[in-house]
């Protein structure tokens, strides 16, 4: 342990500790912009300065160590002179319009000017931009950037992609894609979470709004019928900033809410997520009986990031991922299949739109080949959490006086099992729960595999059926995913069914969900979906009635060949 004062007050803190966490555990936390815990702490902002008596010069709180005896000063003349400065000094190679820019009021530059009292720019403007293709889901606005390199850092530590690096030099230093490469040829995964640990508004995700809400679009057209299908963690973030508290952000309100900005069908992609499981899972125990047949392991499809990045990487392993699609898809097929029958409606007159936490279910929508159901896209639009939320406020929706309302049916039952697919490692549980039941004709305590839970970025478990083992990994995080490729192309580990989700924590953690300036809110969303599970009436997705319904009455049974047409696809495009 170390003595130490801050700001004249005596602490005593743990040896080897930075200067900015003694600050944040003396509840005297020192601001800044480009630092991330572990990351990113290069002190190239220079907002966290911080003097300390006897140093003639200012230091950088997030990579300097504390020492026994050190006197800080968070807050001296000197201290907010030089933040000012410094602060001053990146808005005069920014581009300062936030009245339209897509982090107003959510940015932590604009937070940091105004508390350091910078009401007017104190240096000449000097911004450059360059072009940016506008059809892809990730948006660049290079005005913006302010060079903190968090983008560099998260795709190379953590995502293992190396799309962004810095670009020229000295006081022109500016980052860009790497290897003088365009977005276009980068095989970027579009997970979207450079976007968001971006501080400011230069990477974002495309906004698609108009494109259902414009008074000529589909809402406003009298001959459509528009439907919505709401993803599984999207209910555990819709309402963040609404200040709401979760438990009464309920996916009832959010129901009534899209009910209010004119849907005329809320489905649950719970509901299709349940699909998944059918189909993936009996995929799975096919394979497994008959492992000389098949590409081995079986890798979980649903998740467009992982998948990308996959086909990008390691392409002679795309035969390992399941054929089964994602929910997203399966949800769009069915819809203008069988529920355009149910309803008596013609499929080229709905319009589907699909509220994603996520930023590459944008481009997963647009694979050409994953369009069965002949009426133009299965999904018509996808939208974001955060896209959603924009659109809430601008219809003034008012979160607190929604009345839960019920989803529609077809297509709007989901079981816990279809909602933890929001959380890292509910895909393979949720999968384990109905291959139980398939294999034995009964089923397993519902928490029977909660082993499979849990943050870690790799987690093995070892499950038992009918005496069969079934050896499963989970991973989060393209950079996890990589390591595990690595080591099982090596033969030094070998699993049966592997689950990967490219943004850490799973969907929950989503490129698309809403961005907290300061900290991370996926283990509370996670919570939040287990909770759900743990109080759903119905935990398995084989005793979905919807699900049950929807063979009985459609495609007869998984794997059928009407659900290999509609559900199932070979990855080649
Ligand atoms: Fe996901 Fe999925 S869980 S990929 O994380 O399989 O995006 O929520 O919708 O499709 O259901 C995302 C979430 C989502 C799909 C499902
Ligand atoms: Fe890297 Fe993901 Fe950002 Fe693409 S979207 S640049 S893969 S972090």
């Amino acid at each position: 342990m170390v003595k130490l004062t801050i700001n004249h007050k005596s602490f005593e803190v743990e040896d080897g500790i930075t200067i900015m966490e003694a600050c944040e555990q003396a509840n005297m936390p020192v601001p800044s912009l480009c630092y991330l815990k572990d990351l990113n702490e290069i002190g190239a902002c220079r907002v966290c300065v911080v003097e300390v008596i006897g140093m003639e010069r200012l230091v950088t709180a997030c990579n300097n160590p504390v020492w026994n005896g050190m006197e800080i000063l968070t807050n001296s003349p000197k201290v907010r002179e030089a933040r000012k400065t410094n602060v001053d000094l990146i808005l005069s190679q920014h581009d300062c319009f936030c009245p339209t820019c897509i982090r107003n009021g959510n940015c932590k530059l604009q937070k940091i000017a105004f508390s350091l009292g910078i009401h007017q720019a104190g240096y000449q403007r000097d911004i450059t931009t360059t072009p940016w293709p506008k059809d892809i889901p990730l948006i660049r606005d290079s005005g913006k950037c302010i060079k903190c390199m968090r983008c560099i850092q998260i795709c190379d530590k953590v995502q293992s992609l190396h799309i962004w690096d810095v670009a020229k030099t000295g006081s022109r230093t500016t980052v860009s894609v790497s290897e003088n490469r365009n977005i276009l040829e980068a095989p970027c995964s579009f997970c979207g979470q450079c976007v968001t640990h971006c501080p400011t508004g230069a990477l974002s995700a495309r906004d698609d709004k108009e494109q259902l809400f414009a008074y000529d679009a589909p809402i406003a057209d009298p001959d459509k019928v528009v439907v919505v299908s709401i993803a599984p963690a999207v209910r555990t973030a819709w309402a963040e900033e609404s200040g709401l508290p979760r438990e009464a952000a309920t996916p009832g309100k959010l129901v009534a809410a899209l009910r209010q900005m004119g849907f005329q069908y809320v489905f649950d992609t719970n509901y299709a997520a349940d699909l998944t499981i059918m189909e993936e899972g009996s995929e799975f125990l096919e394979r497994l009986s008959h492992k000389e047949d098949f590409d081995y392991p079986l890798f979980t499809s649903c998740c467009p990031g992982w998948v990308r990045f996959l086909k990008s990487q390691y392409p002679e392993l795309t035969t390992c991922l399941s054929t089964a699609k994602s929910p997203q898809q399966m949800q769009g097929t069915i819809i203008k299949t069988y529920f355009a029958k149910v309803a008596g409606i013609q499929p080229e007159n709905i319009y589907h739109v699909s509220i994603m936490p996520c930023m590459a279910k944008k481009a997963e929508a647009d694979i050409p080949t994953i369009n069965d159901s002949g009426a133009g896209k299965d999904v018509d639009l996808v939208l974001t959490t955060r896209e959603l939320i924009r659109q809430c406020r601008s219809m003034n929706i008012d979160f607190s006086s929604l009345e839960e309302e019920e989803f529609d049916s077809p297509l709007g039952t989901g079981t816990g099992a279809g909602v933890i697919f929001g959380a890292t490692g509910g895909v393979m549980e949720a999968a384990l729960r109905s291959c139980y039941y398939l294999v034995t004709g009964k089923n397993a305590d519902a928490d029977a595999f909660k082993e499979i839970r849990g943050m870690d970025g790799w987690r093995e478990s070892s499950i038992d059926i009918n005496n069969t083992t079934i050896k499963t990994a989970v991973v989060n995080g393209l950079g996890n995913a990589r390591k595990l490729i690595e080591a099982l192309l090596k033969g030094e580990v070998q699993y049966d069914f592997v689950e990967v989700m490219a943004c850490p924590g799973g969907c929950v953690g989503g490129g698309g969900q809403p961005i907290h300036l300061d900290e991370e809110e996926t283990e509370d969303r996670r919570e939040y979906l287990y909770s759900l599970d743990q109080n759903a009436p119905l935990r398995f997705s084989h005793e979905n009635p919807e699900i049950q319904k929807t063979y009985e009455d459609f495609l007869e049974k998984p794997l059928s060949h009407l659900a290999h047409e509609l559900l199932h696809t070979d990855h080649t495009a």
